[in-house]
């Protein structure tokens, strides 16, 4: 991880003290900067009370600083570039160089100062969804606070109310500025540690982008018709894996930010929801799932126990969603014999492929010839053959005798003998 302030102390130490002075009285704590989309260890608290940090996917946890017993951190919004998955990046807005932003993480009870750069060619503000605060530390432009003009720094102070699950967005050219990337988590932990206890706790913002192939920005004005379906701006294969320990208790928070709502789908368990991001949801309240349907501008807490050792899909149940850009615009060719015309056209267009006339499972397989810079429609590949997947699927899995703050990807499940699906013989 870049520390924009500790280069800044380095370079003055070439310079000369002046420079190092200069940055020891800065006022402002230091803005981390993470430039790599692959899913960071969990940020153990150095000070303050108390908790258990969360595994943010393909993200990471921003670093504070106490000061004056406040909890201090710097967010710096700016145009970022995202790898949504390896073969394809996009040039975003977000936080600290990278979209989503890092998620926040306090504890109930803490006061925390927010400072805000504004390193982005418009005015921005941020909303701090769901936290019960002053009304006029609620972030909207115009409402309740000026915008932030670029090249400004905001201050936003409040205590934290509650334990639970936040988001952060702006709430300035909102339609832009959420199109572009610009969200993230905002984790409040329980003051008593012991309440609501997991071993493995992780956190994913839902969202959505419409770039066409090819291209590396996102169309803001797309209202409904997104083509990349993703979870903290990653699609297939490029969602990290979410290894547990078996016997873990395993929370998965996930907040929604796009145009539509979510059906997702847990393989192998069933869960509860034990938070919506108006607070904990009391047991008498929960009853079992195994697919959560997370409305536009929510969030869900699932929970379970994982007893079931395997490779267990996790995705949306919307099956346009877990498939990547170039998808959308296909006929339907099913039973349709198009034979005899392809023998026409290929004598006009050389590399006329015929497909789809079975099903669309071969594009699974084929190596279609892409635009730079554009993800296969369906893609990855299992240990027994292509996934044919997209968008906002990964896998849960669930292994003996993982180490517990180990969250490498274990590879993939070996099965015991005579458990597999097999052809009958
Ligand atoms: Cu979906």
């Amino acid at each position: 991880m870049l520390s924009r302030r500790n280069f800044l102390n380095a370079s003055g130490a070439i310079l000369g003290a002046s420079m190092v002075g200069r940055a020891e009285a800065a006022t402002l704590p230091e803005a981390p900067i993470q430039t790599s989309a692959a899913t960071q260890p969990p940020l153990a608290p150095p000070d303050g009370r108390p908790y258990n940090p969360v595994v943010t996917l393909n993200g990471w946890t921003l670093p504070w600083r106490m000061r004056d017993g406040w909890k201090e951190f710097h967010l710096i919004a700016e145009p970022v570039e995202r790898e949504i998955a390896p073969g394809m990046k996009a040039h975003l807005w977000g936080y600290n160089g990278q979209s989503p932003g890092p998620t926040i993480e306090c504890v109930e009870g803490d006061r925390v100062r927010i400072f805000v750069t504004n390193k982005l060619p418009e005015h921005t503000t941020i909303h701090w969804h769901g936290i019960l605060l002053p009304s006029g530390m609620d972030g909207v432009g115009g409402l309740t606070q000026p915008q932030i003009p670029p090249g400004k720094t905001y201050v936003y102070e409040f205590q934290m109310k509650k334990s639970g699950t936040f988001m952060y967005h702006p709430h300035a050219d909102e339609m832009v500025q959420m199109a572009m990337g610009m969200m993230g988590f905002f984790v409040v932990h329980p003051r008593d540690p012991s309440f609501m206890r997991v071993d493995r706790d992780f956190v994913f913002i839902i969202n959505a982008y419409d770039i066409d192939p090819g291209a590396y920005v996102p169309k803001v004005a797309t209202m409904t018709e997104f083509n990349l379906w993703t979870w903290n701006s990653r699609a297939f294969p490029g969602i990290a894996t979410l290894p547990v320990r078996r016997g873990d208790r395993v929370r998965i928070r996930m907040g929604n930010l796009t145009m539509t709502n979510h059906p997702i789908h847990l393989h192998g368990y069933d869960f509860t929801v034990t938070g919506t991001d108006g607070g904990w949801v009391p047991p008498s309240a929960r009853w079992p799932e195994v697919t959560a349907d997370i409305p536009v501008g929510a969030m869900r807490a699932i929970e379970f126990t994982a007893n079931e050792p395997g490779d267990w899909a996790f995705h949306c149940h919307k099956s346009h969603h877990t498939m990547n850009a170039m998808g959308h615009d296909v006929p339907t060719m099913i039973g349709v014999d198009h034979r005899g015309l392809a023998k026409r056209i290929v004598s006009l267009v050389p590399d006329y492929m015929v497909m789809g006339e079975r099903g669309m499972a071969d594009m699974g397989a084929m190596e279609m010839p892409l635009p730079d810079n554009t993800l296969p429609m369906m893609t990855g590949k299992g240990p027994f053959g292509p996934i044919e997947m997209g968008g906002m699927f990964t896998v849960v899995k669930v292994r003996e005798g993982l180490a517990r703050n180990d969250f490498r990807d274990p590879g993939w499940y070996r099965h015991p003998e005579g458990t597999v699906a097999r052809e009958w013989s």
